[in-house]
């Protein structure tokens, strides 16, 4: 990735600096489209068509603005980074939806059993079994308390790799108060009779204030090690040892901000890039990073996660280990009130995105699907978003995104996955959330 892919594909959506220049224009009371499309406060034709003297008084000024609106929100653009950026895309045909399960409670994550029966978490706390085509009206017995608060609560599932002989099943979850809390990691054993010697067996070795930014998706890699993400931990003013906590994801010292690698115990990994490094927690396998919230492999091992921006700057990136993924020096976001908040959206050591969504689809879970239920969709990585209430369809080559379109669910997607029958499933995040499946139809 040294060169900006050109935008041949149409289905990429506009460069960024185009929707940039529009957006910020609607901003602003001095170039609204109207006034645009009046011809005021741009050179060139006049209302009726008529040629002005030219500079016309205004002119310059108006240069003035346009190169501040260029210059606000992406820094400077000889500066650009290299990734693509993704603005609106086309529907995608050829699909609908089947409702499996209603009335689940903001689901966050699933995972099947070998015996084609799927467990899914709620984020208020309960870990559903739906199987032999509904939900059990019980939850699983077992977990430890959660705190549920805001972004909070009970998140991913996943089954240790060897479930089928140790029945060990590990999710992420949230604990403490409003004011003091950590994301954790806890390991089960599911039995006839509910989670049992359930462990709290990895935690976030610092507190942190408020209900953002808390991670986490649950990936195992085929060596049996288990990647767990940590968000940075929220938005200005939330503050850690004296500066915005958000600063923490470029800090090896602390959890915030990062992609763990743990072993099956919860223990670093004994290859993890830093261990041995002074003062760095020996579980970090990548940092700078806001908020991962899905991670998918690939066939080729590669390991693909997408991650919150915060107004706009949405990522979708290929993890290496002891890669640094800029945030929050390095990044196309900007403030929730508007100036960008990294002075460089590309920088020497720091990797960049393969894709950037701008403006912020929000995205969820991540999955790069092998089957072959929908004609043309293997290989494809597909990305829920929460915000847009869709999920992205990205057809890759290689490592670069060559086409994109979207399938509109109408529900905020929380996850997207593979099913072991090779259909995609679909959690959403309502309070009386949906388990949906994704069914080919015919072409039209
Ligand atoms: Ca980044």
């Amino acid at each position: 990735m040294t060169a900006r892919p050109r935008q041949s594909s149409r289905s990429l959506g506009r460069p960024f600096p185009i929707s940039a220049v529009t957006r910020w224009a609607r901003l602003s009371d001095r170039l609204t489209p109207s006034r645009m499309a009046r011809g005021e406060g741009l050179p060139g034709e006049d209302r009726r068509g008529q040629r002005q003297r030219w500079p016309r008084p205004g002119y310059l000024l108006s240069l003035l603005w346009l190169t501040l609106v260029l210059l606000l929100p992406t820094g400077c653009h000889s500066d650009a980074g290299p990734a693509p950026i993704s603005g609106e895309v086309p529907e995608a045909k050829g699909w609908k939806l089947e409702v499996l399960a209603r009335d689940l409670e903001n689901p966050w994550g699933i995972a099947w059993l070998p015996d084609g029966s799927a467990l899914i978490t709620e984020r208020p706390g309960r870990l559903r079994w739906f199987r032999n085509g509904q939900l059990e009206p019980e939850p699983i017995t077992g977990l430890p308390p959660v705190l549920s608060y805001g972004q909070g609560g009970l998140l991913d599932i996943a089954l240790h790799p060897d479930f089928a002989t140790n029945n060990l099943v590990y999710v992420s979850l949230v604990l403490g108060t409003p004011e003091a809390n950590r994301t954790a990691l806890a390991r089960g054993r599911l039995t006839d009779a509910g989670l049992q010697g359930t462990a709290i067996i990895f935690q976030n070795a610092d507190v942190k204030d408020g209900a953002q930014h808390f991670g986490s998706r649950l990936l195992f890699l085929p060596d049996k090690s288990l990647l767990m993400s940590i968000g940075d931990g929220g938005n200005p003013p939330l503050a850690f040892a004296g500066a915005n906590i958000r600063n923490q994801a470029q800090n090896l010292g602390t959890h915030f901000g990062k992609i763990l690698r743990l072993r099956d115990d919860g223990s670093p990994y004994p290859d993890n890039p830093f261990i041995g490094q002074p003062g760095a927690r020996p579980e970090i396998w990548t940092l700078g990073h806001r908020n991962v919230q899905g991670l998918a492999l690939d066939p080729q091992g590669r390991v693909w996660a997408n991650e919150h921006g915060s107004r706009g700057g949405d990522e979708l990136n290929i993890l290496q280990a002891g890669a640094n993924y800029g945030w929050p020096e390095v990044s196309y976001s900007n403030e929730y009130w508007g100036p960008a908040i990294a002075r460089e959206q590309s920088r020497p050591g720091i990797q960049d995105p393969i894709l950037v969504w701008t403006p912020s689809k929000a995205p969820s879970g991540l999955t790069f699907y092998t089957g072959d239920r929908y004609p043309g969709w293997r290989g494809n990585l597909f990305s829920g978003a929460l915000k847009f209430q869709q999920i992205r369809r990205l057809v890759l080559d290689g490592t670069r995104v060559v086409a994109e379109d979207q399938l509109s669910i109408g529900q905020r997607v929380r996850d997207v996955r593979q099913g072991p029958d090779g259909y995609l499933y679909v959690l959403t995040d309502h309070h009386n959330g949906q388990l949906l499946r994704i069914l080919p139809t015919p072409d039209k």
